[in-house]
Formats: structure tokens, C-alpha cells, sequence
């Protein structure tokens, strides 16, 4: 059978509650997931666009081609323009409650934003969302980090240069951060339509939610230890490790997974490979802090926790994921509290999803868009009564 009656997946009852592992809910645009190669933006492999300018990157993901030197330039200059973020939303960001976790503070600064600043198009607010992005999560860092006012924004630097511009890091070297932030950006932009993020945020849009409303609720998804929040957990986990002798490392990782404890930055539910964007990162480390004893003791990870994890018959991928060593360089560029790790993800992450989101309103199906998510259930335990007999 082909085309659209062609038997596409086939559902047993053993799949019923396994958070729609596997099934094809949507098609995508801007990226792939391969469990053999990883992650491929437009069908370029992720390790060839690690150095590309994060704003190619960006325009790949909206328009589906690698722009020209012109169109670069172009793109460049339209975000500039796009980049002011309205001073009121800075405002009520540095009134958050410090109580609250940095990704709450992003959920609650993009639903501020939507409030003062929103269009109402999909593509306007998503463009602008990408060039606000890197004011809305610095006034986050220094109004909850404590590090004084917000400095001022000058986004003819770039996007990523006037972010760590905007930062002013305590202690930090700006021209290294600045070098791993931007790989760190284009990295971490978009991972298929299926993750749990880019899903929530696509369904919230279906409904017609505005780009700002459907990215909050995409950033409390990517909130959860087991999706976004999972880069702070490893920073902690090489912490907790404690040794860098390589046979006291493998025998941690073996307690650990013996304790039913995750072996964080190791596995995938996708992948069955090691990630494509760990080896850029293992790469990048390797450059940028060869003698960080973290970076170290990552590195012996690299080997000793694949070993252990080969030999635990249910672990399906033993390999390093995108996870496995991203917090251990931006610590030894100067970002030491793993708390705020999973806002840099977002700051990145948003950018794909709000490229996908564009896309399912306003271009599949002709340009009237996917459908309103209304996918189905079954009743359990709810044999009809009535209140009176
Ligand atoms: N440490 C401990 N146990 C692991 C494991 C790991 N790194 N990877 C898999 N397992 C376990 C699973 O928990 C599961 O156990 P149960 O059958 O008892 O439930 C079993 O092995 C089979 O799991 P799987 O099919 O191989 O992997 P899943 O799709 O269920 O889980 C993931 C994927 C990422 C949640 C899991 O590998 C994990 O918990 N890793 C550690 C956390 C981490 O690094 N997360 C970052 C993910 C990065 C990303 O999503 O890009």
C-alpha cells in the first residue's frame, strides 16, 4: 500500500502508557535524530555545523538552507533590530523569588515577555523571541545570581557575543566562554519534533497559544531531571565521583548502577551510538581546558562508564550523550552553578522549537497548519453508574 492509507506503525496494548515511545506523531523540517549518526539540521550532520555562526545556524532552521553571505548579513541586521526586550519584562524578572529555580524564572520571564511583547504571528514573535532570548536569560542570571543590574545590551555584537557581553561573568575568561557558548548554542537548537519540549510546545500552538504562552510551556517540560534538567545532574554526578584513578572510576559507575541510580550523561532513548554532539564537546574540551580535573575525570567516564553499562543487559545505548561533559566545560569556562545549566540549553533550545512551531501553523498541510492535538485514550476502571439507582 503507499501514500497516505500506507500502514505506517502498528499499536499493541503493550504500548498504551509508555509516553508514545516511538510512534511517529508529526512530520518535521528542521531536524532528524538518527539512533546510528545522531542529529542532522536539515540533513547536515550536527559535528559539521558545530562552528558555523549561531545565527546560520538559526537560519537554517527557519528557512531550511544554508544562508549566502548576503542573506547572513541580512538575517543578522533583522535580529539586531528584533533584540530589544521591553524594560518592564527585565523588571518584573528581577522581582522573581530567588527561592525559585532558574528555569521557573525563564518560564515566568517568557510568559512576561508574551504579555508586553507579543505579535500575534507566529513567525514575527518567533524571530523576535530568538533575539530576545539572550537579554531575557542574562537578566535572569545576574538579577538571581546576585551579580548586580543588568548590563546593557548591544546585539550588533551577535547573539551569542552580546550574551556573554550582557552576562559579565564573574572571574570569567569572555573570549573562552564566548568560544564554547557558541558551539554550546548551535548544538543544542533542536533534536527532532518528538522530545518531550519540542512535542509540549507544538501541542500548546495547535491549540492557537500564542509563540511566547507555547515556549513556556515547552521550557516547563524541558524543566524535568529527565529531559533539560539532566546537564545539572551530571555536573553533580562527576562531583559526587570524587576520584580521577580510572578503576575507582568504573567501580563508582558500577555501585551506582548497581544502587539503581542513573549513570548520568550515559544513554539515550533514541540513540544507540555515542552522540554526536558528546564528541564535539569531548573535542572542544580537549581545547579549551585539557587540565580541568573534571574535564579529567569526564574524559576516563567517556570509557570506564561505557564499559560498565555494556554490561548491563537492559541498558539499550551505553554511550556518552549530549550531556556527558557539557557542564564540565561551562564550569571550566567560568558558569560554576549547575543550576542555571538547563536555561542555557533553553536559551538555545527555544530557537528550534519556535522554528517548528512556525512551520506546523503556518506551512504544513498547504499553510493552514497541523490540526489541534487531540490524540485518543482508553478508558480504564470506569464501568458506567449513576448516582441514583
Ligand atoms: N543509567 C542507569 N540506568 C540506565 C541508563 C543509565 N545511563 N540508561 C538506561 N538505563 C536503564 C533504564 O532506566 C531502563 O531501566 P528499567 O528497565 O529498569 O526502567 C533500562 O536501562 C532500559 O533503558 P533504555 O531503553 O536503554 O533507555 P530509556 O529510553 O528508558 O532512557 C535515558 C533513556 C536517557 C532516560 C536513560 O538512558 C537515562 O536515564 N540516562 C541517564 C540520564 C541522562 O543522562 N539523561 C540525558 C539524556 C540526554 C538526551 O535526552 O539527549
Amino acid at each position: 500500500m503507499s501514500g497516505e492509507n500506507k500502514v505506517l506503525f502498528e499499536i499493541t496494548e503493550a504500548h498504551l502508557d509508555t509516553g508514545l515511545r516511538g510512534f511517529p506523531v508529526s512530520t518535521v523540517f528542521t531536524s532528524e535524530v538518527n539512533p546510528q549518526d545522531g542529529l542532522h539540521y536539515v540533513g547536515y550532520p550536527i559535528a559539521d555545523l558545530a562552528d558555523l555562526d549561531p545565527e546560520a545556524a538559526v537560519f537554517l532552521l527557519f528557512y531550511k538552507h544554508l544562508p549566502s553571505a548576503d542573506e547572513l548579513a541580512a538575517f543578522k541586521a533583522e535580529l539586531v533590530k528584533r533584540a530589544k526586550v521591553d524594560p518592564r519584562v527585565i523588571s518584573l524578572i528581577g522581582g522573581l523569588p530567588k527561592e525559585g529555580h532558574p528555569m521557573e524564572w525563564m518560564i515566568g520571564a517568557l510568559n512576561f515577555a508574551g504579555m508586553l511583547c507579543k505579535t500575534g504571528n507566529y513567525r514575527e514573535d518567533g524571530l523576535n523571541v530568538v533575539a530576545q532570548m539572550p537579554e531575557l536569560v542574562a537578566a535572569i542570571y545576574r538579577a538571581r545570581a546576585g551579580w548586580g543590574a543588568p548590563i546593557e545590551s548591544k546585539p550588533e555584537l551577535g547573539l551569542v557575543e552580546n550574551f556573554v557581553h550582557m552576562m559579565g561573568v564573574p572571574g570569567a575568561d569572555a573570549a573562552k566562554l564566548t568560544r564554547l557558548m557558541r558551539v554550546f548554542y548551535v548544538l543544542h537548537m533542536d533534536h527532532g519534533g518528538g522530545n518531550l519540549s519540542t512535542f509540549v510546545g507544538k501541542a500548546v500552538a495547535s491549540g492557537k497559544s500564542d509563540m511566547y504562552a507555547s515556549l513556556g510551556a515547552s521550557m516547563a517540560g524541558l524543566y524535568g531531571p529527565l529531559h533539560g534538567r539532566a546537564n545539572q545532574e551530571c555536573l553533580e554526578f562527576l562531583e559526587k565521583c570524587g576520584t580521577n584513578d580510572a578503576d575507582a572510576v568504573e567501580a563508582f559507575v558500577r555501585t551506582e548502577l548497581e544502587a539503581g541510580r542513573s549513570i548520568f550523561g550515559f544513554g539515550h532513548a533514541v540513540l544507540r551510538a555515542e552522540d554526536p554532539r558528546a564528541g564535539v564537546q569531548y573535542n572542544l574540551g580537549a581545547e579549551l581546558c585539557a587540565d580541568d580535573p573534571l574535564f579529567q575525570r569526564a574524559a576516563i567516564m567517556r570509557e570506564r562508564a561505557v564499559k560498565v553499562l555494556k554490561s548491563s543487559p537492559k541498558v539499550k545505548n551505553p554511550y556518552p550523550n549530549v550531556d556527558a561533559v557539557s557542564g564540565t566545560l561551562l564550569r571550566a569556562c567560568g558558569l560554576t552553578d549547575a543550576e542555571y545549566y538547563t536555561v542555557l540549553f533553553g536559551l538555545a533550545r527555544c530557537s528550534g522549537i519556535a522554528a517548528q512551531i512556525v512551520d506546523e501553523r503556518l506551512v504544513h498541510r498547504g499553510g493552514k497548519g497541523v490540526a489541534i492535538y487531540r490524540p485518543d485514550d482508553i478508558p480504564v476502571n470506569q464501568p458506567r453508574r449513576r448516582l441514583q439507582a
